[in-house]
């Protein structure tokens, strides 16, 4: 049985009480995690504070060099750290291993070197002065990420946040603590002082309120659900506290009759299927041109059938088990209800036939539902699980008020050759990113983020740089007189 513990002032900490960490691939209890409260909280924002004076006057090649030394951790034990992603969410072996984990060396690598880069602004006014900002580290950052992408997306908040020379005080997902622990383990082998990263684990409800509403953390980067980054704005507003929520996504896929569909088929369903569909970016709506909508039904149903449903550690596996019993009921009450509101399932929606191991694991077939008015239920909501829904549309016009027609909007994938319609339409769709021809492909120097209740604030590149200091603005009074 594993015993995962929250990480403080340079040291691992037992809590009085504890959740049990299950295994959604196998019903399994691998072990504990720490039910962490107000007072672990509290100690562990002390840490932070304490370290943040020495820290933020670390010179940035100091900082950047261990950052550097943690991105080599993660890659020397990509495979520990890959299974115990595994264990934790019943994602793909071969997933964690060629993408997420790499990915996590890349976040403290790529901001090891975007802070030695990270420049401030000058203003010269002609016959008074000389503006210039100093952007200085705001403090305490809380970091709180999700189940979906665990190592990858806690990085993508600590790594900023550390680069910058704030320390840290994060929470990972309850259901997803493994990596987290390790990467304690790591900066503490690394030497890095104590209390400038501290981990604590718990549930949303309590460890992640308490951190929310800790007056020493003035600074709060979300990635989750809409309805908890509603929460954290809440509670974060009157303390006047800096937040960045990165939250749901209901994200179309616009298919066009002039796309090249041997290109396009099999990226809409990676941006459909991708991780289960547990993924904010996932296409989950798929807009077709009608004049080809039947054809590309009928192969979109063959490739998703096809995906290999089955044992996260077999490499043969594309489609793992989804992150809970919890979760996977309210995917599956979502199929129901797409069915009670006239949708016809194309395939899916049952529980395949599994390996011994993972007969009492939480998975779900692919699952492809056609006939569904946009503006149905299923067609506006955020399931977050495998399921997409297609539509047919008629047009430029159709489209964009189908793609748009929804709360959220963080992402949008976009299949044509038509080089006019794609820049028209890209700055037409109502969201943070458009991929044109492709979906989910990442260069770490971009703004990431969404509009409407995808969230607010930008993270990547100089924008989580930005986000974690504050520009302090020095105004030089000279005069422009040289002395005889
Ligand atoms: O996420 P939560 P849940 C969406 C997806 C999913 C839904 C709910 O639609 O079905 O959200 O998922 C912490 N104060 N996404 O409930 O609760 C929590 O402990 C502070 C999209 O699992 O938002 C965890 O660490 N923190 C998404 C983190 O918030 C709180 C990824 C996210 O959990 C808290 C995940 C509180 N009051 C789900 N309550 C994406 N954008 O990628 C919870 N938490």
């Amino acid at each position: 049985m594993r015993r995962i513990r929250n990480f403080f002032a340079g040291a691992f900490h037992d809590t009085p009480s504890t959740l049990d960490n299950v295994n959604p691939a196998t019903g399994e209890v691998l072990g504990t995690v720490p039910d962490s409260d107000a007072v672990q909280v509290d100690q562990a924002a002390q840490a932070a504070r304490a370290a943040f004076p020495a820290w933020s006057k670390t010179p940035i090649a100091e900082r950047a060099r261990l950052l550097e030394a943690l991105a080599t951790k993660i890659e020397q034990h990509t495979e520990e750290l890959a299974r115990l992603e595994v264990e934790d969410s019943g994602k793909p072996l071969t997933r964690a291993r060629t993408l997420e984990i790499p990915r996590a060396a890349s976040n403290f690598r790529f901001f090891a070197t975007a802070i030695q880069n990270f420049h401030s602004e000058t203003y010269r006014t002609e016959g008074v002065g000389l503006n210039y900002t100093l952007n200085q580290p705001r403090g305490v950052a809380g970091c709180i990420s999700p189940w979906n992408l665990p190592l990858y997306l806690f990085t993508w908040k600590i790594a900023p946040a550390l680069a910058a020379g704030c320390t840290v005080v994060a929470k990972p997902s309850e259901l997803t603590p493994s990596t987290a622990e390790r990467l304690c383990a790591f900066a503490q082998e690394v030497g890095l002082p104590p209390g400038v990263l501290n981990v604590v684990h718990g549930s949303g409800a309590k460890a992640g309120a308490a951190l929310v509403a800790h007056r020493s953390i003035n600074t709060i980067s979300f990635t989750g659900g809409t309805a908890t980054g509603a929460e954290v704005a809440r509670v974060a507003a009157p303390l006047f506290k800096k937040v960045g929520l990165e939250l749901g996504g209901k994200n179309p896929t616009l298919v066009f009759a002039d796309a090249d569909l041997n290109e396009a088929l099999p990226a809409c369903v990676q941006a459909a299927f991708g991780n289960q569909g547990q993924i904010c970016l996932c296409g989950s709506r798929i807009l077709i041109e009608e004049s080809i909508y039947e054809t590309f039904v009928e192969k979109f149903v063959v490739l998703a059938r096809n995906l290999v449903v089955g044992d996260p550690l077999d490499p043969a596996t594309q489609q793992g088990s989804l992150i809970s019993k919890a979760h996977w009921e309210k995917v599956r009450s979502h199929v129901e209800r797409a069915v009670a509101e006239g949708g016809k399932l194309l395939c899916g929606g049952t529980v395949p036939s599994l390996p011994e191991r993972c007969k009492n694991g939480y998975f779900l077939s692919p699952t492809v539902i056609a006939g569904l008015d946009p503006k149905c239920r299923t067609n506006q909501e955020e399931i977050f699980g495998p399921v997409a829904t297609l539509l047919p549309f008629r047009g430029e016009r159709e489209v964009l008020a189908i793609a748009n027609g929804v709360e959220y909007g963080l992402s949008a994938s976009l299949f044509t050759t038509n080089l006019g319609r794609a820049h028209r339409l890209a700055e037409a769709l109502e969201c943070g990113t458009v991929w044109v021809n492709c979906w989910l492909v990442r260069d770490l120097r971009v703004p990431f983020g969404g509009v409407k209740s995808s969230g607010v604030g930008r993270e990547g590149g100089d924008h989580a740089l930005r986000f974690f200091t504050d520009p302090k603005t020095v105004c030089i009074r000279y005069s422009d007189e040289v002395p005889a």
